[in-house]
């Protein structure tokens, strides 16, 4: 009976109908041998899809369709219900024994909803825990194409994403302007599978060797005694384990400039870090570093403006993310690749590849473009996507194969583990957010949280009774097939190639490529953090690392702490400056801007209007700053929408700021009307203290400042310096706006720092 069976399934699943004349065959080809109970060896027709190759929508155990009313999806249907559909009269009352009786037992809807409520939350990202995300869409330009069989890198392939950026070391709920490196993590949904880019945007690493991972991160975590502080470097943990593991010199340099606290997502590089292997359709292979490049530009906060935002606006980076896409200022980045030839060595330009700590400038292998990311809609659940959403350097297509990166193997391994813990279970990959747009069929079954219903009795290899099902893909059928690279014959042992020895050359090639004022403020990051730290030796053994990287450099930090500067321990080398490293000396395009138009009620309305419109036209975002909300329509003209009271604005916001001036002198532009007892500002101050506040933090700041009609006062008030650069005062708001613009392109002034005091 048992062979019987066999065959019945056997004939059903080849179509065989008996008398038919075709009997046996394989449908659609005519004359085909008829099944036999061996391991079929050729590819034959699928079978009917089963319920979980069809994509997101699954079937219910009994058949139905999910996605036809009524169903046990979520928010569906016009009727509070339980988890089990049942509809509900009541939900703001437990079931009690009388309105002032005890509360029954017997309310399952009560336990159904605190049960649930209780395990609402799930352990968050054991790093990167703070993170945004959105969805967009990535174009290939083809330029790929020489070097890699990756079909989304194909020309003009548009392949979905959903993108999430992260800071490392915070909690979940910590600020978004803390000093550290922020995540960069890419998943293409692509078809021929996921493929994750995780990325950060420092390119190089802490760390030489995965082992190290946990060290670094309980060195920079809280201190486990009393778990402060939050999201923060400056500590003395984090400062003892990078000054005595001093091939962490690198990142941590990188962390202490201005890379360590981005303006916005939307103007951070992003980088591969490792260095990957790419594979042609000839099998040819090439090893590249992947770069994402803002179109917006690379753009910092300053120290004083991020520990601001910290309080005045936690999420701060979150918020410019999604209020960027909303308005429909969709932020793009283009990817490029640094090529190198896939020589034994591996390594370029005496540069070894496999080194994480190190980068290759990119006056030595250019940053070729190869494809452009969009992101153009937000998450619809922060929880369900940007949550849920597990990435993994693993995650791989054909073309694009990895190299013997220690650091990156030990990766290979980590993030599949993590989200065993995070998610609950090994099927995080039917999460909506995870699941691949390819067709799945991987005989992976079982296990927490399951949600496919899969169909057949042989989920194993070899099988004859799912016909063989499902089979392998050679390269030619789009099979990941890993390059064959030799393996070098070596002995077991645990150490580092003598090529990863040099720590602090790449360090100073950075510190080198820095203009003066971005020196200047790796000096204020150093001399800050080391300050925070209690213990004598780990500031005086830090103060000998930076010998290492530059005798200025250590001096200057060195007398911020009030203490002696040591000598570098033998001559320093003098590499070639990178331009490319620094972040000054470009312009950018100034689209998604925040403009700052602060206004009094009886300031130049007029003014007020046009110059909106004109921040407006110019793809910026104007927002009015009055004494209090509403409208401003003292001229009886159309009201102007205030958009910030000078309780709720803070210079950090906004990228420049301009001050209507008033068509009357003497008029209120900017006073303290509404000052109310208790809020600081006294009644009847010709300019209220919070504007002259945020005057001078924008001039401290090196943003653009402009004021038309008599602006000038208050300016000279908030002690900024009219003819200082970057202060437009005078002619039409029209005109102070255009030069206003013109100096946000170069996204601050820089010429005002050196004259600035106190900017740290
Ligand atoms: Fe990692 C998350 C980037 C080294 C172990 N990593 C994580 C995320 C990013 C990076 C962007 C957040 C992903 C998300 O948004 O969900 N990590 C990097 C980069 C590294 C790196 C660029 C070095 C080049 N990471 C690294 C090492 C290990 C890990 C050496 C462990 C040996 N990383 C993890 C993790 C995380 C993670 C524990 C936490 C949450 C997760 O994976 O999903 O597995």
């Amino acid at each position: 009976p048992v062979r019987e069976t066999v065959h019945k399934v056997i004939d059903t699943v080849v179509g065989a109908v008996s008398g038919d004349e075709h009997a046996g065959e394989i449908p659609g080809r005519p004359g085909s041998a008829p099944p036999s109970l061996e391991e079929p060896t050729e590819p034959r027709p699928p079978l009917p899809p089963k319920p979980d190759q069809s994509g997101p929508a699954v079937l219910s155990a009994t058949g139905r369709p999910l996605d036809e009313p009524p169903t046990a999806r979520s928010q569906s249907g016009a009727y509070l219900t339980t988890a089990q559909g049942l509809r509900l009269p009541d939900s703001d009352h437990s079931l009690k024994a009388g309105p002032r009786g005890p509360v029954l037992l017997q309310d399952h809807h009560l336990r159904e909803k605190i049960m649930h409520f209780d395990h609402e939350r799930i352990p968050e990202r054991v790093v990167h825990a703070r993170g945004a995300a959105a969805h967009g869409v990535f174009r290939a330009y083809g330029t790929a194409s020489t070097v890699t069989r990756a079909a989304f890198l194909a020309k003009d392939v548009e392949t979905p994403v959903f993108v999430r950026f992260s800071t490392v070391l915070g909690s979940r709920g910590s600020a978004d302007t803390v000093r550290d490196t922020r995540g960069f993590a890419t998943k293409f949904y692509t078809s021929e599978g996921v493929y994750d880019l995780v990325a950060n945007n420092i390119p190089v690493f802490f760390i030489q060797d995965a082992i190290k991972f946990p060290d670094i991160i309980h060195a920079a975590k809280p201190h486990p005694d009393r778990e402060i502080p939050q999201a923060q470097s400056a500590h003395d943990t984090f400062w003892d384990f990078v000054s005595l593991h001093t091939e962490a010199t690198h990142h941590t340099l990188w962390n202490m400039s201005d890379r360590g606290i981005p303006r916005s997502y939307r103007t951070m590089e992003g980088f591969g870090v490792h260095t990957f292997r790419l594979v042609d359709a000839a099998g040819e292979t090439t090893l590249v570093k992947f770069h994402w490049k803002p179109k917006a530009g690379v753009h910092s906060l300053v120290w004083e403006e991020a520990q601001i935002v910290n309080g005045v606006d936690p999420d701060f980076h979150r918020r410019d993310l999604a209020d960027a896409i909303e308005a429909g200022a969709y932020p793009q980045w283009e990817l490029g690749i640094q090529v190198f030839p896939d020589t034994p060595e591996q390594t370029f330009e005496g540069i070894d590849l496999l080194d994480p700590t190190k980068i290759v400038p990119e006056e030595l292998a250019p940053v070729q473009p190869i494809g452009l990311l969009t992101l153009n809609a937000n998450p619809t659940n922060f929880f369900a996507e940007t949550e849920q959403v597990a990435f993994h350097p693993g995650h791989l297509v054909p073309g694009i194969d990895v190299t013997d990166d220690p650091l990156l193997a030990g990766r290979l391994f980590s993030y599949l583990d993590t989200q065993l813990t995070r998610l609950g279970g090994p099927n995080f990959g039917q999460i909506p957010i995870n699941r691949t747009h390819a067709p799945v069929n991987d005989m992976l079954r079982d296990g927490f949280h399951q949600t496919a219903v899969h169909a057949g009795v042989a989920p194993y290899k070899p099988n004859s009774l799912d016909g063989g099902c499902p089979f392998f893909a050679g390269s030619q059928e789009g099979g990941y097939v890993e390059t064959p690279v030799q393996v070098p014959a070596a002995r077991k042992v645990r150490e580092a190639p003598a090529s990863f020895d040099d720590h602090f050359g790449q360090p100073r090639l950075f510190w080198l490529s820095l203009t003066p004022t971005e020196r200047e403020h790796v000096i204020s990051a150093y001399t800050f953090e080391l300050g925070k730290v209690y213990e004598q030796a780990i500031k005086e053994r830090t103060l000998r690392v930076l010998a290492r990287i530059d005798p200025y450099l250590c001096e200057q930090v060195a007398q911020g702490l009030g203490l002696p500067a040591p000598a570098a321990e033998g001559p320093l080398p003098s590499p070639v400056p990178s331009p490319a490293l620094s972040q000054l000396g470009k312009a950018w395009p100034v689209t998604g801007r925040i403009i700052g138009i602060v206004a009094g009620p009886d300031g130049d309305l007029d003014a007020v209007r046009t110059v909106r419109q004109a921040v407006l036209d110019g793809g910026m975002v104007p927002l009015v700053i009055a004494p209090v909300g509403g409208t401003l329509a003292a001229d009886g003209g159309t009201p102007v929408t205030v958009q910030r009271t000078f309780a709720t604005a803070r210079s950090v916001e906004f990228d420049a700021l301009l001050l209507a001036g008033t068509p009357a002198p003497g008029a209120d532009a900017y006073g303290a009307r509404d000052a109310k007892a208790g809020n600081g500002t006294p009644a009847g101050a010709p300019v209220d203290p919070r504007v002259l506040l945020m005057l001078g933090e924008a001039f401290r700041h090196a943003k653009p400042i402009g004021g038309w009609g008599d602006a000038g006062p208050a300016l000279t008030a908030a002690g900024v310096d009219p003819v200082a650069p970057g202060v437009v005062v005078g002619g039409s708001g029209e005109a102070v706006l255009a030069e206003v613009v013109r100096l946000l392109a170069e996204h601050r002034v820089w010429d005002r720092f050196p004259t600035a005091a106190g900017v740290v």
